[in-house]
């Protein structure tokens, strides 16, 4: 028996018909949709000329993405057009693109794909830089407003784009480019003197800079790394100081030079910073470099700065669906448990960031909250960001909507209850579609002689040594998951499986058939495997669970939400009557529990008669004196909140009021 080789993870195939049906829509539909709307192709008329309407469709304007590209390559004319980062639109796109290459060959893709590469590495000046707003706009001002000018959020992108590339196609091209791009930063930026002593205002570099460094193994790429993440806040009037030198109002955004150094997490160094605070993307994107550069080197105080901050997100700032963002103002954190349901932001992108950032902690510890929280985000927070069709994308996935609130308040209008074609800001589209075309990255880890699953998701997986892993389930619809394991060489290894938060006080494992009594130590099971083959079957528990938040949350005092399985569901005026605050449910309502094929292309749906509705009509007096107010019974009908507002506009909610 062969027992000493480290296991690897050969290839994971995902067959999970929930997934797949996503994953077949992003590779048929998603992709080939934004490859025409950044080249301007599908006569898509997008907003792009002003931050305040970077949410909303606006007629007029075309992405110009691809376009602007082009013209840094020399290969068309013409002025950039759009946000200063409308490059990674493409590079997003083309990382997303490079994800489904993987599932979904197609030949008409990879042609588009390496004619993108092409133009990229066209565009790309011989040191390695590559920003088009400033090689077409302002040659002279590179690396000289850093503050605002995405010009390393936007390589970053590249870079991973460019390493996911060459890891699905062997494109040596694309990675030489994003080694060129690391090179141009290296060179620019670091202790010496005549280097910048300084970062990004809109962290990504340090994750990007560690996934290229994972593949390149170039030392100097972690040491940058460490200064990106090392000097941040060490001068909090770096930005000032070079805003001044390039012009003090020579802004892109002059709200965001005097929001402070808060917003960029810049205020002092990442290892004295005690919560997450400001734009929560740029937090968050930071923490996953972090992380992943504690990790590598091993450097505790890194480590404890990546717990301490993760902690606060998690157990303090983060919605029940995983969102996070708690205001439209700047799109940030606010403070802890300050969770508003109808004003709060919760971008995709930021969802998406918490995916990442979860999987860099898991890497680092197997610990089951970790991936607790991947699929939170993949059920909930994260997918909500897109549309059943795969073609409309929500930027702000609110837990409340009410139409009259976000066309009637200026507090609420960044809240749609319609996901958009588009947006000025398109950074949310190729988020979720890159998330939903990698999600096979996030179902397993290894370490030694030990596999972990995390992921309740179908699917069938190779490992070295002729191991085989076969997952059955239909979650999150049905709890009967099986891993049938093929072990040819009857190698003994460890193979942990995580039982997720909301099973782990209920559930049953069998071995070949056996019941096993498990606890879940740190919400996993682990069970030694020798034979050639093993079959375990795990029953999970579907029950519907009330949750109540920590009462130090005041929007949630008083109220349950409901979540089924990884599911958190949601009321919808489609299925209720108006309006949704005026239900109340009882302490332990009964749902009934029915899959719906035809609805929302198949859900399942939860419907309650312990409620009950408060009578109201437009004629009684506002306030009432000493009189009790009567309800009527109701029923109550909840769809998952991934699905919502995906039928005609209308009210929404996540939690419920309680009798
Ligand atoms: O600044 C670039 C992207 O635009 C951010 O990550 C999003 O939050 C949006 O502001
Ligand atoms: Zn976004």
């Amino acid at each position: 028996m062969a027992q000493n080789n480290p296991i690897e993870i050969k290839d994971v195939n995902v067959t999970s018909d929930f997934w797949s049906r996503y994953r077949k829509l992003v590779a048929e539909v998603g992709v080939p949709y934004q490859y025409s709307t950044i080249s301007d192709e599908n006569g898509a008329k997008i907003g792009n000329d002003s931050f305040t309407d970077m949410r909303y469709y606006k007629d007029g304007l075309q992405s110009h993405a691809l376009e602007n590209l082009k013209i840094a390559a020399g290969m068309a004319e013409g002025n950039h057009v759009g946000m200063n980062f409308q490059d990674t639109d493409v590079y997003k796109w083309l990382e997303a693109a490079a994800y489904t290459l993987k599932y979904y060959p197609d030949e008409k893709l990879r042609k588009e794909t390496d004619e993108v590469v092409d133009i990229i590495a066209k565009a790309q000046e011989p040191d390695g830089y590559l920003s088009t707003i400033f090689q077409i706009n302002f040659p002279e001002r590179k690396f000289k407003r850093l503050q605002q000018s995405h010009e390393l959020y936007s390589m970053g992108h590249y870079i991973e784009a460019g390493v996911a590339y060459y890891e699905v196609t062997g494109s040596e091209k694309a990675l030489d480019i994003a080694r060129k791009m690391a090179d141009c930063l290296d060179e620019n930026f670091g202790p010496k003197e005549d280097q910048i002593h300084g970062y990004g205002g809109h962290p990504e570099i340090e994750l990007a800079l560690m996934r290229l460094w994972e593949v390149t193994k170039e030392d100097r790429y972690l040491q940058l790394t460490n200064f990106f993440i090392r000097e941040r806040g060490q001068d909090p009037q770096f930005f000032d100081k070079q805003n001044e030198a390039d012009g003090i109002d020579n802004d892109f955004w002059p709200e965001l030079r005097t929001i402070g150094e808060k917003y960029y997490f810049a205020d002092k160094p990442v290892t004295e910073q005690e919560d997450a605070h400001g734009h929560a993307v740029r937090c968050v994107y930071l923490l996953t470099g972090l992380a992943h550069l504690a990790r590598v080197t091993g450097a505790d105080d890194l480590q404890q700065a990546a717990d301490r901050l993760w902690n606060n997100i998690v157990k303090k700032q983060m919605y029940i669906t995983g969102n996070v963002g708690q205001t439209a103002v700047g799109e940030a954190f606010t403070y802890d448990y300050d969770l508003p349901n109808d004003t709060d932001y919760g971008e995709t992108c930021a969802s998406v960031a918490m995916t990442v950032l979860a999987r860099q902690m898991l890497k680092g510890d197997f610990k089951a909250e970790y991936a607790d929280v991947i699929e939170k985000e993949l059920f909930n927070g994260a997918l909500s960001g897109i549309s059943l069709d795969g073609t409309h994308y929500f930027y702000v996935n609110p837990l409340e909507a009410d139409p009259e609130a976000s066309t009637n308040s200026p507090l609420k209008n960044h809240i749609l209850g319609q996901r958009q074609a588009w947006f000025g800001t398109a950074c949310c589209p190729s988020n979720i579609t890159r998330l939903i075309a990698s999600v096979d990255r996030y179902l397993y880890e290894v370490k030694d002689d030990t596999i972990f699953a995390h992921q309740y998701i179908a699917n069938e997986t190779s490992f070295s040594e002729g191991i085989n892993i076969k997952q059955d389930s239909n979650l999150p619809w049905d709890g009967d998951v099986s891993f049938k394991i093929t072990n040819p060489n009857e190698k003994r290894f460890n193979f942990v499986i995580r039982i997720p938060n909301w099973s782990r006080a209920n559930f049953t494992v069998k071995i070949n058939g056996n019941v096993i009594e498990y606890t879940a130590k740190d919400g996993t099971i682990k069970i030694e495997v020798t034979d050639s083959e093993t079959t375990i079957e795990i029953q999970l528990d579907m029950n519907v669970h009330n949750v109540k938040a920590n009462p130090k949350v005041k929007a949630d005092v008083n109220k349950v939400a409901f979540q089924r399985g990884p599911l958190v569901y949601c009321a919808e005026e489609a299925d209720n009557e108006k309006d949704l605050w005026q239900f109340k449910v009882d302490e332990q309502p009964k749902f009934d529990y029915t899959y719906n094929q035809d609805l929302l292309d198949g859900v399942g749906v939860l419907t309650t008669s312990d409620v009950e509705k408060m009578e109201s009509t437009d004629n009684a007096d506002l306030y009432q004196f000493d009189e009790e107010q009567t309800t009527k019974s109701a029923r109550l009908t909840l769809v998952p909140y991934y699905a919502w507002a995906n039928r005609s506009e209308g009210q929404m909610s996540v939690w419920f009021n309680q009798m």
